[in-house]
């Protein structure tokens, strides 16, 4: 086994109410990705259940979500899309980064407070552990580029801590196994485009989640034309018009999402946007976002929809997809065990 080649790893939770900023901040960074580098998407059900998820729905939201990719653009044929629990590398590698991990590095993640919040002690142990898990679906491919959403970056540079200290801890074993410099790549996290924290539609200072108990908060990828426009008109704004400059959204929290939304699915920078509609009260820019989004994300939604009354095509693909992530992972794990002194 040669040097890491560089290669694309992202994951989404099956967890219920796929939204637009999961669309924005990653799926549609998934399928730029495709144009220039190998990759693997995969839908991460172990981490989904570090809260309780109804079997059920587990199931059919990995579906979703796997629709949700194939909708988008990815192409399963050219590139790699599973689940996680398909591939048991993926928690065969964690259990070796939860013994190379600290606990103080993980007692600085800042989304494990906000998901455990004040009931810590009741919370799952794989909540605590999430992002050792989240290290070993990146690094079982010894992949070098992970394009996530801005909420994730911590995690990516604990994935990076990880995979270095790995490095140290077994360097002279890994030596031995012939690779001069290390085993795994730093991973380097992909963030960028305007809205890489898209923002709740009740409150411009919190990021739009799937967990949220209103539903308008967010648009979800399924929701259809008119739920999409009755969200963006209800949306939280402030009373003053677009500004013509970026700096005029500056403490600005409802104003600043919905412009960096209209530019992320126009496909353009915010000072385009404002240069456009910059000037103009929300009564006329409200209406050109809900079009706008209607377009860009109405046939997604109804590609979803028909591709899930198929669930074994939807099945088929996981399964095809697992079986070509395990060529990967599979010897990537021998190795590790070789380097760690597991006999085999
Ligand atoms: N609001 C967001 N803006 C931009 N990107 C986002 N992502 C999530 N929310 C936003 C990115 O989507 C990818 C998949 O996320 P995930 O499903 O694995 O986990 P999450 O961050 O926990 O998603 P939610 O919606 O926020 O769920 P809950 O409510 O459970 O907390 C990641 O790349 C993420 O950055």
């Amino acid at each position: 086994m040669t040097k890491p080649v560089p290669r694309v790893f992202s994951g989404v939770q099956p967890t219920g109410n796929l939204h637009l900023g999961n669309y924005l901040g990653a799926i549609t960074r998934f399928v730029d990705m495709q144009k220039s580098h190998a990759c693997i998407y995969c839908v991460v059900d172990l981490h989904a259940i570090t809260v309780w998820q109804e079997p059920k729905e587990l199931a059919h939201n990995t579906r979703e979500v796997t629709a949700a990719f194939l909708a988008a653009g990815i192409d399963a044929d050219k590139h790699i899309v599973f689940n996680q629990s398909q591939v048991p590398q993926h928690a065969e590698l964690a259990w070796i980064f939860n013994c190379v991990a600290r606990m103080g590095w993980l007692n600085r993640m800042t989304q494990f407070k906000e998901k455990a919040g004040k009931d810590s002690e009741n919370s799952s142990v794989g909540l605590f552990s999430y992002p050792n898990l989240m290290a070993a679906d990146i690094l079982a491919y010894r992949a070098t580029h992970v394009p996530v959403g801005e909420d994730q970056k911590q995690h990516l540079e604990l994935s990076r801590d990880i995979a270095q200290k790995f490095n140290n801890d077994f360097a002279k074993s890994i030596r031995e196994a012939g690779y001069e410099d290390g085993f795994f790549p730093l991973p380097e996290p992909l963030i960028s485009g305007p809205a890489t924290r898209v923002m709740s539609f009740k409150d411009g200072t919190k990021k739009m989640s799937k967990s949220d108990p209103s539903d308008l908060s967010r648009i979800n990828l399924t929701d259809d034309a008119d739920a999409i426009a009755r969200k963006i008109r209800k949306a939280k704004t402030d009373p003053d018009a677009l500004p013509s400059e970026p700096d005029g959204l500056k403490d600005r929290p409802e104003a600043a999402n919905l412009v960096g939304i209209y530019a992320a699915l126009e496909g353009e920078s915010v000072e385009q946007t404002l240069k456009t509609h910059g000037g103009g009260q929300f009564s006329s820019f409200k209406p050109a976002l809900a079009d706008l989004a209607v377009a860009k994300l109405g046939p997604i939604g109804e590609e979803m929809n028909r591709m899930m009354a198929d669930k074994a095509y939807i099945d088929g693909v996981l399964k095809t997809g697992a079986e070509k992530a395990r060529t990967i992972a599979a010897p990537v794990y021998e190795e590790v065990k070789k380097i760690v002194g597991f006999i085999r």
